[in-house]
């Protein structure tokens, strides 16, 4: 009795409900009933002009690694080399955006979304990594900017998303050398100089934490180059690539049409109250101020904290106080990623003002292991930020989750889980945003499925379902979420 009822109820709802392959987003609206009380929506809304939008990055979605003169990556070099993405795999062709640009501009445009956040894949503008640029390559960055301006969309353009070009790992070993932040101060100025007519906002280096650590350290992941220093090698890269965000933020105010908005897009190690006591809030503050020593800190400070230096003792990065200087050049905003809690925190009366609180072997994660739930981050990361440093633009440069993502028999693909994270990451965000917290706007990631670095194809990020051999886009059930958030401005 009971089993006939959900059938029954089940082939119904799937009937009129789902989202399907042959579906389009506008017929899906007609489909659903009407929007959600508006009084309540008022009160869970966000702020008037907020900035909704996806993103994505090169590599990971634009194929074409030959065409038009680009040169290789250290990405096409590490995943090119056996044994190091899990189902071997590479992004030789990835979702083929490079082709498909216009087809994914109508993908943003069925969302609703208002902007894009899309990376410049720095070896298809200087092959070399500096001397020669390649017209070409930037071209294709004219047509998409200009695409996107003809649909009403935003470009948000991030400089570094951790393509370095092979020759300058090559050349000089990448960033452990200064000359690689010089070279990238300079790939800024020419991009800035071209770019900029249009393109009004402009990241620097998207989460230099995560592809310094795993890039060149020996943590659980790696990535490219697949470099393992001692301590003190890895704290001379972390000081070069702040090194090279600086002169990026004077290149782009040296060349750029005046008034074009910089700014990191940094993986904050979002640092939250395990319990929400004044002395516990007090000391999520110290924490995310020690815990981002090595980034956020000194390039919104200007110096490395006093507990940095002594725990890095002689392993602490070779620096002078001009460096110190160059570093720190006044941003226009602050870009975070915010996925997770990396850590939660108590106060305690020694002399560090706080302790971290050990994760148990029963935190929830979702569909990547290392991608813990706690939608309270999405509160805390701003609000420290914020308050902390006295930040009053914040973007939220990514958040988003992996799930299985299998379509099903009917083709269509129901990300519950995917909704439930976003519903609940934009909650804690609504409450931010609601008591003042400056966040002008978030980047959902990803617009579509994409190469997972290290996990390749395997773990999908998108709102879109990508089938990799066909290219097919397929919007899964979290776009209609997205769409009809974006249409209210606020949580439904
Ligand atoms: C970010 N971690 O990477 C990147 O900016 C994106 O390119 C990537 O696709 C996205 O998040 C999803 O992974 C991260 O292990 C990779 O903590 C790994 C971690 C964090 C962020």
């Amino acid at each position: 009795m009971l089993e006939r009822f959900t059938r029954r109820h089940f082939a119904k709802a799937a009937g009129s409900l789902a989202l399907g392959a042959s579906t389009s987003l506008a017929d899906m609206d007609r489909a659903q009933s009407a929007p959600a009380n508006p009084t309540n929506a008022r009160n869970r809304s966000f702020p008037k002009d907020f900035v909704w939008g996806t993103a994505t990055s090169a590599y990971q979605i634009e194929g074409a690694v030959d065409e038009d003169g680009r040169g290789p990556s250290i990405w096409d070099r590490y995943a090119h080399t056996p044994g190091k993405i899990r189902d071997h795999s590479n992004a030789d062709r990835a979702a083929d955006h490079y082709h498909r640009y216009k087809e994914d501009v109508q993908l943003m445009m069925a969302l609703g979304v208002t902007a894009y956040r899309f990376s410049i894949a720095w070896p298809r503008v200087f092959p070399e990594g500096n001397g020669a640029a390649n017209p070409k390559g930037l071209d294709f960055y004219n047509r998409l900017i200009d695409e996107l301006l003809a649909n009403g969309i935003e470009p948000f353009a991030t400089l570094y998303h951790w393509d370095l070009p092979q020759a300058l790992q090559d050349r000089v070993g990448g960033w452990q050398s200064r000359d690689t932040s010089k070279a990238f101060g300079d790939y800024a100025g020419y991009v800035a100089q071209h770019l900029t007519d249009r393109v009004r906002n402009v990241f620097t280096i998207n989460e230099s934490a995560t592809f310094i650590d795993f890039g060149y350290g020996s943590g659980p992941v790696e990535m490219a180059p697949g470099v393992k220093l001692p301590q003190a090698g890895l704290n001379q890269v972390r000081h070069h690539v702040v090194l090279g965000h600086g002169p990026a933020v004077q290149a782009i105010r040296a060349s750029g049409r005046a008034g074009t908005k910089v700014g990191p897009a940094e993986n904050i190690v979002a640092c939250v109250p395990a319990v929400e006591t004044p002395q516990n809030i007090r000391a999520s503050e110290i924490a995310t101020r020690e815990m981002n020593g090595g980034y956020l800190t000194v390039m919104l400070e200007g110096k490395y904290t006093d507990a940095f230096l002594a725990y890095a003792g002689k392993d602490a990065p070779k620096y002078t106080s001009e460096d110190l200087k160059i570093i720190s050049s006044p941003v226009d905003f602050v870009g975070i990623n915010v996925y997770m809690p990396q850590h939660y925190v108590v106060a305690t009366d020694d002399a560090h003002g706080f302790a971290l609180v050990p994760f148990p072997a029963s935190f929830p994660h979702m569909a990547s292991d290392w991608l813990r739930i706690g939608p309270e981050a999405m509160y805390w990361a701003p609000r420290n930020l914020a308050k902390v440093w006295n930040v009053d633009n914040i973007y939220i440069s990514e958040n988003g989750t992996s799930a299985t993502d299998r379509p099903a028999a009917d083709g269509r693909i129901h990300d519950l889980d995917r909704i439930m994270y976003l519903r609940n990451y934009l909650t804690q965000l609504q409450r931010a945003t609601s008591e003042g917290v400056p966040v002008r706007g978030y980047f959902q990631w990803s617009l579509m499925d994409n190469f997972e670095w290290p996990d390749g194809f395997e773990k999908r990020f998108g709102l879109y379902h990508v089938d990799f051999d066909t290219q097919r886009r397929t919007p899964k059930l979290s776009a209609e979420f997205y769409r009809q958030l974006i249409a209210m401005n606020a949580l439904v």
